[in-house]
């Protein structure tokens, strides 16, 4: 493991005891948070820093959020989980109002994104077999390349992602990988009568947030209309404002049918996930044939309507469009030779780096970490720019000097 001298003694402590007792499913950047308020964290020694990661947009709404914290202990201390054996006061309030607000029949209630992408791929087959009549076990599903939804065994089996899938098999069967942002090539796929659904990222996240064309979207969902197949979209990570939109689909006036959340949806406390689709869609599973122990819990469902109602009345949308805008504008103004790449939508932004190390992305987010500002590099190369949507355009300022600043030590 990376060892850096500008690390302090505590931290290397906290890091020590996470390496030696702690699986190595991660290779974090050295630095050992305590606390965070707002689009700050603060590390073990109390260094300040803008988190530009956001908990890969879970903390959309900003850490700790105060009323999304405060209804969170209120309930605690009331009521936490009933499991779906018995009902509990809080879940249809929950599903009354995520349901209104986006438009569907009904929710499913899960927790991990996860979970909500394998509940969404049930509900397609189920649909698949029982509505479309599709024979027994011949469900096709078609994925992207460079997609991520998840880590279980099944969401893997359709995974591009080497280093996701070595030594995991053996996979599931039932998928088929079409390049992403290519209508033609999804087209041809959806030839296959067995199809019950296409399965898409709005924007792709791990790939290095990436934008489709415009028209994309809105010609994919027309081609599934056309050919009688689910439009399934994860905008776990896209959705909930972070895109400037909120959800991404927006940007295109897409509604799919069967619609994914996760991440944001708790403001970054616990959990919570949901699959939202209409009654001909969810109706096909029944009582017994799918669920979760902590799925629709008092706790999530309390949390999950403050967090939804924050980003409506702190106009968290209109914030991440218009400070993404700005934040990607200001990082042209840059003109720096580093940044061959400037792309995203509200504040859901990557840049991509053009040096020929090929850890320069790495060392450019220890760099900006030593200035105060943390972000992950993925693919090497790619550097996410996601801070939490209520950041100002001040901040912003101050942002993008501490990138400039940090950029000009590569140069
Ligand atoms: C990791 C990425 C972000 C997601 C979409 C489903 C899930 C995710 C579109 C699963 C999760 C995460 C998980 C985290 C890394 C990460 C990530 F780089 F891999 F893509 F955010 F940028 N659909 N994304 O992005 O949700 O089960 O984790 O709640 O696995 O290391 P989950």
């Amino acid at each position: 493991m990376q060892v850096l001298n500008s690390v302090s003694e505590k931290t290397q402590h906290f890091i020590d005891i996470e390496e030696q007792f702690g699986a190595h499913n991660y290779h974090p950047l050295p630095v050992v948070l305590s606390r965070g308020k707002g689009v700050h964290v603060w590390d073990v020694d109390d260094k300040r820093y803008y988190d530009f990661l956001s908990g890969y947009s879970a903390i959309n709404q900003g850490h700790c959020h105060p009323r999304i914290t405060e209804e969170f202990i209120k309930q605690a201390q009331k009521l936490t989980l009933t499991s779906r054996a018995f009902y509990n006061d809080l879940l249809g309030e929950f599903a009354e109002y995520i349901t209104k607000m986006f438009g569907y029949d009904k929710v499913l209630p899960m927790n991990s994104g996860a979970e909500a992408v394998e509940t969404a791929l049930k509900l397609a087959r189920k649909w698949g077999y029982e509505t479309k009549g599709v024979e027994e076990n011949k469900a096709k599903v078609i994925v992207c390349a460079d997609n991520f939804h998840g880590r279980t065994v099944n969401i893997i089996s359709f995974s591009t992602d080497k280093d996701s899938r070595r030594h995991f098999g053996p996979f599931n069967p039932g998928y088929e990988v079409v390049p992403y942002n290519d209508l033609p090539a999804l087209k041809l796929a959806l030839q296959n009568e067995n199809v019950v659904g296409f399965l898409v990222e709005p924007i792709q996240g791990e790939a290095g947030v990436v934008v489709p064309d415009d028209g994309y979207l809105s010609g994919a969902a027309a081609l599934c209309k056309e050919a009688g197949v689910l439009f399934l979209a994860d905008e776990i990570q896209s959705g909930l404002a972070r895109s400037g939109k909120m959800l991404a689909c927006d940007h295109e006036g897409v509604k799919p049918d069967v619609l994914i959340l996760g991440k944001a949806l708790s403001g970054g406390t616990m959990p919570v996930s949901a699959v939202l689709a209409n009654d001909e869609v969810m109706l096909t599973i029944k009582p017994g044939e799918h669920g979760s122990t902590y799925g629709g819990n008092p706790l999530a469902c309390k949390v999950a309507i403050t967090a939804l109602q924050v980003l409506i009345d702190e106009k968290m949308v209109e914030n991440s469009a218009i400070q993404g805008a700005y934040l990607r504008e200001q990082l042209a103004a840059l003109n720096n030779k580093l940044i061959s790449v400037i792309r995203g939508r509200g504040l859901f932004n990557a840049i991509v780096i053009d040096h020929p190390n090929k850890d320069a992305a790495w060392e450019i987010c220890l760099e900006m970490k030593d200035n105060g500002l943390l972000a992950k590099p993925t693919h090497g190369d790619r550097i996410r720019f996601a801070p939490p949507l209520i950041i100002t355009r001040e901040q912003i300022d101050e942002c993008v000097a501490i990138i400039d600043k940090s950029l000009r030590k590569f140069q």
